[in-house]
């Protein structure tokens, strides 16, 4: 490697803060949770301008649970268990109508929540895909499937402009910055599971306090 690795983006890099996430009694760790999402968000940018409506909000998101981190109850802010029990039990959180409580960290995390639920559908589209697959089709279905659901058309119609100027997909594996398309795989068949697990806590924890649909 040639020392200027640390700046680009690399999905390992990803893998390791998504590895991080679990504590040993299954708890998903705030600030792991939210440095994946920093190191996505820079891959993001790295694609073009296109997509800087959607890493702006990320990044709009990271920044109001960080500042819930720092701030003078940052203690709670640990785990994403300790938040929403904290957050709970003091009324810190909008129910069912948008009021107090605007940048709660339990409606923030919610949204990014549901966005890595897309990146695991879509992360798993091309973990299988082929040469000839389309990384934009693969990503309007992961979306489709997903995320959608919870945009305004008008979301969803600008989110379907950015997908059609994704990288081909052996671009697409190239930024990520792993190695042969042989490599990229490996690694994604690695990196799901423990996506797949950060988010299936997540659920179970959100479903299980009724905040699912956090407004
Ligand atoms: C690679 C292409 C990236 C496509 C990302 C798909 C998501 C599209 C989302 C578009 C919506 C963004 C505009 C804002 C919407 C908000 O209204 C919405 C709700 O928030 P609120 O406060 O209004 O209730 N916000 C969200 O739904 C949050 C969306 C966060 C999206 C974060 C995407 C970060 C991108 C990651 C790129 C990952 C590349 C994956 C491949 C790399 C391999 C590891």
């Amino acid at each position: 490697s040639d020392g200027s690795v640390e700046q680009k983006f690399s999905l390992r890099e990803v893998l390791d803060t998504f590895r991080q996430c679990l504590s040993e009694n299954k708890e998903v760790y705030l600030q792991h949770y939210v440095s994946g999402w920093r190191g996505l968000v820079k891959f993001l940018n790295s694609l073009g301008s296109v997509f800087s409506f959607i890493s702006k909000d990320a990044v709009n998101k990271i920044q109001i649970l960080v500042n819930h981190q720092n701030g003078e109850n940052g203690g709670h802010y640990i785990t994403v268990q300790s938040m929403v029990k904290y957050e709970l039990e003091n009324g810190l959180v909008d129910l069912t109508k948008r009021g107090g409580h605007p940048e709660s960290g339990c409606r923030t995390l919610l949204r990014l929540h549901r966005a890595l639920r897309w990146l695991e559908l879509f992360l798993e589209r091309l973990r299988t895909s082929n040469e000839d697959s389309k990384t934009s089709v693969m990503c309007a279905d992961a979306y489709n499937e997903s995320l959608a659901q919870h945009h305004p058309w008008v979301v969803r119609k600008a989110a379907g402009v950015a997908f059609c100027v994704l990288p081909g997909r052996q671009a697409f594996f190239e930024v990520m910055n792993v190695g042969p398309p042989e490599q990229v795989v490996a690694m994604l068949g690695e990196a799901l599971p423990l996506i797949s697990e950060v988010y299936q806590i997540t659920e179970e924890l959100y479903s299980h306090h009724n905040m699912l649909d956090l407004p």
